[in-house]
């Protein structure tokens, strides 16, 4: 742990222990719970009743919630569309559908507390992109740890929500955020792997059509237009 900060580890279904954790901060930066496609059974509980626990700390301390949703909550859109942040949702499984609801919630907690919350809709954040998608939802490390600073940092007030990709020449499907309210804009780029990896696409018609790629193609039942 870095200088002046500490770990305590806590089910994020428990309640009482997530509101004590939360005495005294004036911001929780949520990035617990499942961050991946799972059975709905295994999302509930740290996904949903765990952001309520989130939500209910943020509101009783006045803090500001910083959130790691995700791509997912999109997923479905097409890859030839064009998403502005107050898009549609189109949520691609289990995963996508519990950041959707935290997003609401959030919006609620504005409508409601005056609590304000940065939404980090997160697009592929490894080390390095691995397939053709990722040359355009790739987020670096670096871009997102400075896009969390800047959502503790800046002077904002209600709900703002942020695409999370690197200054990737490939990423066309979004436009139009709250970047410029935060003051945070990508430095890196996944454009140095492209001739590695252009091309480089799963063999699922359905992943790839859509905007969440893989996540879109399991447990449908519908076969892709
Ligand atoms: C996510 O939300 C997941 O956490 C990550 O594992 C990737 O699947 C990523 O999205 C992605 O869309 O590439």
């Amino acid at each position: 742990m870095p200088a002046g900060a500490s770990f305590t580890r806590a089910d994020l279904g428990d309640g009482p222990a997530i509101l004590r954790l939360a005495e005294g901060c004036g911001a929780i930066v949520r990035f617990g719970g499942i961050s991946v496609e799972q059975p709905f059974e295994t999302v509930i509980d740290p996904n949903i009743r765990g952001l309520y626990h989130a939500y209910e700390a943020a509101r009783r301390e006045r803090a500001r919630m910083v959130f790691a949703s995700s791509n997912h909550v999109v997923g479905l859109h097409k890859r030839g569309e064009v998403l502005d942040s107050g898009c549609e949702v189109r949520a691609d499984g289990h995963c996508g559908l519990s950041k959707a609801y935290a997003e609401l919630a959030g919006r609620l907690c504005w409508d409601k507390h005056g609590i304000s919350s940065v939404f980090l809709r997160i697009g592929s954040c490894t080390p390095a992109p691995v397939d053709d998608r990722m040359l355009s939802t790739w987020l670096s490390y670096g871009d997102l740890s400075r896009a969390v600073e800047r959502s503790l940092l800046a002077d904002i007030q209600g709900c703002l929500v942020i695409w999370g990709a690197s200054r990737n020449t490939r990423m066309t499907w979004r436009r139009g955020d709250d970047r410029a309210a935060i003051g945070w804009a990508p430095q890196d780029s996944a454009d140095g792997w492209t001739a590695e990896l252009a091309g480089k696409t799963s063999s699922d018609p359905g992943a790839e059509l859509h905007q969440g790629g893989g996540y879109c193609a399991m447990g449908h039942s519908r076969p892709a237009p």
